[in-house]
């Protein structure tokens, strides 16, 4: 099974975050690689990594990172692959900062950006695996699965717990 999916976060500390979009990933039988890319601390590995997306046949690219967020923004500027930028909830500003730093990307770069923190990942996973479902109707059938899963689960009625 090739790898579709790239997996990139900024730091070994976001990896709990993003092991949820790796997680949906493996539940849909879609393969994937994990890489951490840092903006700031590897720019270089984040230009290779890049320049090489399309060539090596990646279909999307999920980048998760916190604070100064910029390696979502970063990689769209450097590949057509489609962007899906998850913001890291953070300490100090509770994930405000990254996904201010994430959403607000100009015209012609766009990132799709999801919600902060772990449910943001998750469905970064999802968005990925809906993304090449146009393409690939076994993974169309497993993704209306999961999905029609998940409404069976929530009941009809609240109880008292
Ligand atoms: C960002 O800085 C990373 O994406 C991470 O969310 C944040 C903090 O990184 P560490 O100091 O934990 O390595 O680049």
């Amino acid at each position: 099974m090739s790898v579709k999916v790239g997996i990139i976060m900024g730091s070994q500390s976001d990896w709990p975050t993003m092991k949820k979009a790796a997680d949906i990933l493996d539940e849909l039988g879609v393969a994937y690689e994990t890489k951490i890319v840092s903006a700031h601390r590897t720019p270089d590995r984040l230009w290779t990594y890049g320049k090489e997306a399309t060539g090596r046949g990646l279909k999307v690219i999920i980048a998760g990172a916190g604070g100064a967020a910029h390696l979502p923004g970063m990689m769209a500027s450097k590949t057509r692959v489609p962007v899906v930028g998850v913001p890291i909830q953070t300490r100090a500003l509770s994930g405000v900062d990254s996904l201010y730093s994430i959403v607000q990307m100009p015209k012609g770069f766009p990132v799709a950006t999801m919600a902060i923190g772990e449910a943001g990942a998750a469905n970064a996973g999802l968005m990925a695996a809906g993304i090449l479902a146009t393409f690939d109707d076994a993974l169309g059938e497993r993704l209306d699965a999961w999905r029609a899963a998940l409404a069976a689960s929530i009941p009809d009625a609240p109880v008292d717990e």
